[in-house]
């Protein structure tokens, strides 16, 4: 039985890069469901582990840890032979800025109590789906920009980096959204790339939930 525990939930966006990056780099960890919906992440034993009350949270190693990116970062220096950061000081510094677009710029607009928050301030009852796709096809327009058009089918390079475990699941939750993907050709090749991989299908919301 693994020592590793990941509290997730199976639609986060922020647990889908966690678990993908403990799949690729092979290490057996088991699940907790935070229930979002229900408010568990605001009970508080869940708010021991993570003072945010945000998913996820890692404990590994005796340690308990938050926020995904710097999760990957820590997993990462575990095994810096899988790549997910590269090791060339100014590569890395492209994978962590694509990361960051998606996990800094992307993500935090349009995370849970931000749009329940918006539908306490609107009459309009499609408010949330118009912010929703408003905001990510702002979010993958710009990040379509930053792939290297002489990329080797993944985001940065020929193996998938941390700019790739912050780029599908933002194309699952676009796709939720029913945002169109078709001016976002080189995105579309990348997730199904990405696809394809074991460690990525593992991670996918619908197998993880619970
Ligand atoms: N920057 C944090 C963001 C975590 C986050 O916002 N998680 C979302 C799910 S994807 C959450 O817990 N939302 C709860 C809420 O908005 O109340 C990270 O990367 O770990």
């Amino acid at each position: 039985m693994s020592n590793v525990v990941l509290y997730d939930y199976w639609r986060s966006s922020a647990s889908y890069r966690v678990r993908i990056a403990l799949n690729l780099l092979e290490i057996d960890y088991k699940t907790v469901s935070i229930n979002l919906l229900e408010g568990a992440h605001r009970k508080p034993e869940y708010l021991a582990l993570n003072p945010q009350g945000l998913v996820p949270t890692l404990v590994i190693d005796g340690k308990i840890l938050t926020q995904s990116l710097a999760i990957i970062e820590y997993l990462s220096e575990l095994r810096p032979e899988c790549g997910l950061l590269p090791a060339d000081s100014s590569d890395r510094q492209k994978v962590r800025a694509f990361a960051y677009a998606v996990a800094m710029d992307i993500h935090p607009i349009c995370n849970t109590h931000v749009v329940a928050h918006l539908m306490t301030v609107t009459d309009k009852s499609d408010a949330r789906e118009e912010w929703m796709k408003h905001f990510i096809s702002e979010g993958l327009r710009k990040l379509e920009a930053m792939i290297d058009p002489a990329g080797d089918g993944f985001s940065f390079g020929d193996t998938p980096t941390m700019a790739d475990l912050c780029l599908v699941p933002q194309v699952y939750n676009a796709r939720r959204w029913g945002v169109d993907m078709s001016g976002f050709k080189r995105i579309v090749e990348i997730d199904g790339k990405c696809a394809k991989l074991p460690a990525f299908q593992a991670a996918h919301p619908d197998r993880a939930k619970p």
